[in-house]
């Protein structure tokens, strides 16, 4: 007799985007007269570089011919781009030798299955608000108790709430637990973490045999130079911290599927022995993975080049302009904005006792524009949202000229 896991049955509602798609959809039906404009999923927009082009486009030309076509790969990555990250990570000032970048198809899938190599009584702690994956993925495998809707949360969990006047990173644990989710450049907030606060929690993680796990999908979108894009520049992560990062909005590969994740042969939990959890890491993806499309991983190393990396950062700028008018936007009427100045996101907070949905249905029914609600990344992000700067300029500033001129959150519908 085959039994489910029941776990799926403690998933608190539906997966946040595709909520939010269903609601926008509803709205869309009832209005079909309407144009809605998109500030919610993060989904790259503009097309790739030139560059990056030339390296997917050689890639299948090599597929093409029987001297040059390649099957399967290592499912580690190609050593081509293995080594390209080493430099990409030797230039930001850290050694990660070729051998402990795991390649992926994205950064999701990794911040789902890292916690697999843990074992099941392993505490969790959450960053809150934060990428919803981190949290759901540790429920789906039981390590939670069920949803209290009143807290907004799951029970079991340690949720580290981050606020407005800690730059929305929290305090490391009063308590002790095992495996931390950290995400800087933030999602949803947009806040970055300094190298003081990265240093607390690879203090903290060293002291308790902690395991970080440091998502750094949005690291190329820190301008600023004071601030750590890989938690690798804190002094002694390498023990400690395990890196998910992404070709996705690094180089608008969100369609394309690729990613990485740095584990240190030096990373230790409490009962393991240096060594151990790298080869662990690399026994679970050589059992359940069979490597990243090689289309793609030539797309990545064509990236890494020199060339590919001033026209990613090119792109970068442009959501980054996006960012500033809508930052602008927000502040034009009258509401707190957080973010946005080293990172796509931005972070508004709607007046007392409004809750996110009442603002993301106010956003909705007044100006058209589809947000996402900041409950929906934990009970921390109650009463904001998140506004992304992904999308082409045009519907960028149609969206933000609809939010200045219809916003009215006094009157709410
Ligand atoms: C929508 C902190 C977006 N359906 O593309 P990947 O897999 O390399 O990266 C996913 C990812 C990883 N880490 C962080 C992220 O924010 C994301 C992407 N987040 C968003 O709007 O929050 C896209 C989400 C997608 C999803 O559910 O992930």
């Amino acid at each position: 007799m085959a039994t489910i896991n029941t776990n799926y049955r403690k998933l608190a509602a539906g997966y946040l985007f595709p909520e939010i798609a269903r609601r926008a959809a509803a709205f869309q039906e009832q209005h079909p007269e309407e144009t809605l404009f998109k500030l919610g999923i993060g989904n790259t927009t503009e097309p790739l570089t030139p560059t990056i082009l030339e390296g997917l486009h050689a890639k299948v030309d090599a597929l093409s011919n029987v001297d040059t076509y390649s099957g399967y790969g290592d499912e580690q990555g190609d050593t081509p781009l293995r080594e390209a990250l080493s430099r990409y990570y030797r230039d930001m000032g850290v050694n990660i030798a070729p051998d402990e970048f795991f390649v992926s198809d994205g950064a999701k899938a990794d911040a789902g299955n890292l916690q697999s190599i843990f074992s099941l009584d392993t505490v969790i702690a959450v960053q809150d608000p934060a990428y919803p994956v981190y949290v759901d993925s540790n429920v789906v495998s039981g390590r939670s108790g069920g949803f209290n809707a009143e807290m907004g949360h799951y029970d079991g969990f340690v949720y580290m709430p981050g606020s407005a006047e800690t730059n929305f990173f929290p305090a490391v644990p009063t308590g002790k637990v095992d495996l931390m989710y950290i995400c800087s450049p933030n999602n949803p907030t947009g806040a970055v973490a300094s190298h003081e606060q990265l240093a607390a929690y690879v203090e903290y993680a060293r002291k308790h045999k902690a395991i970080i796990i440091y998502d750094a999908a949005y690291a190329e979108y820190i301008s600023d130079p004071a601030l750590p894009k890989t938690i690798y520049e804190i002094e002694g992560a390498r023990e400690c911290a395990i890196e998910i990062n992404s070709f996705s909005k690094f180089a608008g590969f969100t369609g394309v599927r690729l990613g990485w994740t740095v584990v240190p042969k030096e990373v230790i939990a409490e009962n393991s022995e240096p060594g151990e959890i790298h080869k662990m890491w690399n026994r679970r993806q050589v059992t359940f993975f069979n490597g990243a499309s090689n289309i793609a991983q030539a797309g990545g190393v064509a990236v890494l080049s020199e060339q590919g990396l001033a026209e990613s950062r090119a792109l970068i700028a442009y959501y980054m302009e996006n960012a500033r008018i809508i930052r602008q936007g927000m502040q034009t009427v009258g509401l707190q904005v957080y973010g946005g100045d080293n990172a796509p996101y931005v972070w508004v907070k709607g007046p007392e006792g409004m809750t996110s949905w009442d603002l993301f249905d106010v956003f909705l029914t007044q100006c058209k524009v589809i947000v996402t609600p900041g409950s929906g990344f934990g009970p921390a992000g109650e009463g904001y949202v998140r506004l992304s700067a992904f999308g082409h300029r045009n519907n960028i500033k149609q969206a933000v000229e609809s939010i200045v001129s219809n916003l009215k959150l006094n009157e709410r519908n």
